[in-house]
């Protein structure tokens, strides 16, 4: 037994990473959907069609005891299709991230940043205002973080440049946390503390993992770790190699 893991492509590595982490004995099959990423820029629609190919794709080749939807965009589009369709538990990152940063705020100021999909899914949004609508949000798509990360410019001055250029309108509202609704922008995580001082930043690839702990699976199996991607290129095995290292990959064919 096992649990399977998608992202629209090389990004959910991060969630992955941390999974794989905490629970060194589970196996654990990824699947990044590389040929057909970005997901953040389609409609709903799209998503939820490659999502459930994607999590068919695991279920038909594993034994997945569960499945975590590692993508935001996926998570805020396709989780109640994948739920319905799927009869394993389906884990996404919106809810984690929700519960974690209504624990860290003290000011109830909170900006969300993500995708196109992500943030005009409303997800987050609609998530925290049904536990806590006091709670003011801001919300900001921010789609050049993906390719800047995907090209390896995560340190580089471009992309203090690029956070500047789409969240320097936040720095006067006295926010006291950012949720990271995206795969990509825990690696820009240093750069955007830099902008904002004294911020809280919470990362749904961290906050997942009480949710994982909770699940009614076996943990112990013999840590086997494997990563399916639909498309090869650099970038992708440049990023796989800097978060993950020497973990195995193979190319697969998921779409009809
Ligand atoms: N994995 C996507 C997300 O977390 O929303 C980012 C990459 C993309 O599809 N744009």
């Amino acid at each position: 037994m096992a649990i399977g893991v998608f992202d629209s492509g090389v990004g959910g590595l991060t969630v992955f990473k941390s999974i794989a982490n905490c629970f060194p004995t589970l196996d654990i099959f990824y699947l990044g959907d590389t040929a057909r990423v970005p997901y953040g820029i389609r409609s709903k629609d799209t998503i939820i069609k490659y999502s459930i190919e994607c999590a068919q794709y695991l279920c038909n080749h594993y034994n997945i005891e569960a499945l975590i939807i590692a993508c935001n965009s996926a998570s805020s589009c396709a989780i109640e299709a994948l739920k319905e369709k799927f009869k394993i538990p389906v884990i996404g990152v919106i809810k984690p991230g929700i519960r974690a940063a209504l624990k860290t705020t003290k000011n109830k100021k909170i900006l969300i940043i993500g995708t196109q999909a992500t943030v005009n899914s409303n997800a987050y949004l609609h998530g925290i205002k049904e536990i806590d609508p006091s709670i003011q949000i801001f919300q900001k798509a921010c789609p050049l973080f993906v390719p800047i990360v995907e090209e390896g410019l995560y340190n580089h001055p471009v992309a203090t440049l690029m956070i500047k250029e789409y969240l320097e309108d936040f720095i006067s509202k006295n926010i006291d946390t950012i949720i990271l609704g995206c795969t990509h922008y825990p690696l820009l995580k240093n750069q955007i503390k830099e902008i904002f001082t004294n911020i809280n930043i919470v990362d749904s690839s961290i906050a997942i993992i009480e949710d994982i702990e909770k699940l009614k699976i076996n943990f112990n199996n013999s840590g086997k770790r494997l990563i399916h991607i639909t498309d090869y290129s650099q970038s992708f095995e440049n990023l796989k190699n800097t978060l993950v290292g020497q973990i195995p990959y193979k190319i697969i064919s998921i779409s009809e």
